[in-house]
């Protein structure tokens, strides 16, 4: 399947870069970068030089949006090590990004592809959103969009708002109303997929490039977090691109609260059955959206994927 990732390496970020690189069932077409948990000027190199690790040296890498469409810009180095990589030390990259932006980069690969090709979002929304506003036509290039967002109930960002979402609404909202389909892997199942202390030690001392800088990636987050498990975060998402079948989706009406004092960056997800509820009437106008919401995951085969592809 072909697929873009759009990232903000990002530990977990890294983490998902070395599965789409070392998956035979992926072709990895290229990775876009935008600002999020560190800014795009640390997230280019990161991305590179993770890349590199995995061997994956012929992946265009190009450089995105640096900063939200509204919302001012924060990031959460606190969460990823100063670097966005966990302090995990990786040498230079030996190449540099594309000459284009990442949002072109997009454009002109969209256009010439043969299939339409599947995109991974696994930060704030910015260059997706711009892309779409910018050049609406390359929509029918895309197959579906497949993001690591969101949140049925409680946030990170903040009390309703997860991390990537409440970065930037504004560009949450154009991706979530352009008529694509759309699956949201977001909070419910983020922090399902985990690996023990004594499995990362295993894959640090594998002598696998991949399954080293995973091992790290992953023992970093146990220390950081004081926990004696590391979950792949998005690296699950790109998971359940891979196999479908392990991710339990049910499909809601999803809109992003754009102005909330507290609820800023929320996906306001409407559970209600379809059946027992008038969903459009005096108290709410129609979503008008369709989204597929990820409500469960099989932990167990999408740490099987993982584990694989970085060993491989
Ligand atoms: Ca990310």
């Amino acid at each position: 399947m072909d697929v873009i990732l759009d990232v903000d390496t990002g530990v977990d970020d890294a983490m998902a870069l070395l599965l789409a690189a070392r998956s035979p069932a992926l072709n990895l077409l290229g990775v876009t970068c935008v600002m999020g948990n560190v800014e795009v000027d640390k997230v280019v190199p990161n991305t590179l030089k993770v890349l590199e690790a995995a061997g994956a040296t012929d992946v265009p890498v190009a450089r995105g949006m640096d900063r939200p469409m509204l919302e001012v810009q924060r990031n959460a180095g606190g969460v990823h090590g100063g670097s966005g990589i966990g302090n995990v030390e990786l040498p230079e990259p030996t190449r540099k990004p594309e000459p284009e932006h990442a949002v072109e980069f997009l454009r002109k690969t969209l256009t010439a592809a043969q299939n339409p090709i599947t995109l991974v979002p696994l930060a704030p929304l910015t260059n997706i959103a711009t892309l779409l506003v910018q050049y609406p036509e390359v929509k029918n290039n895309i197959s579906q969009i497949v993001l690591m967002g969101g949140a049925i109930g409680m946030g990170n960002a903040s009390a309703t708002g997860e991390f990537n979402i409440r970065q930037d609404p504004e560009a949450a909202d154009i991706v979530f109303t352009s008529g694509l389909p759309i699956v949201m892997y977001g909070l419910e199942v983020f922090r399902q997929v985990t690996f023990s202390r004594s499995e990362a030690e295993s894959f640090v001392q594998s002598g696998r490039p991949s399954a080293q800088l995973a091992g790290k990636l992953l023992l970093f987050f146990m220390d950081n977090f004081k926990r004696e498990r590391g979950g792949i975060g998005d690296a699950g998402c790109v998971a359940s691109v891979i196999d479908p079948d392990g991710l339990t989706t049910e499909e809601y009406p999803v809109r992003v609260e754009l102005t909330g004092t507290w609820t800023r960056g929320q996906t306001v997800v409407d559970q209600r059955p379809w059946m027992t509820v008038q969903r459009e009437s005096e108290w709410q106008p129609s979503m008008g959206t369709k989204i597929s919401v990820a409500v469960d995951v099989d932990q167990e085969r999408y740490r099987q994927i993982f584990q694989e592809a970085i060993l491989s």
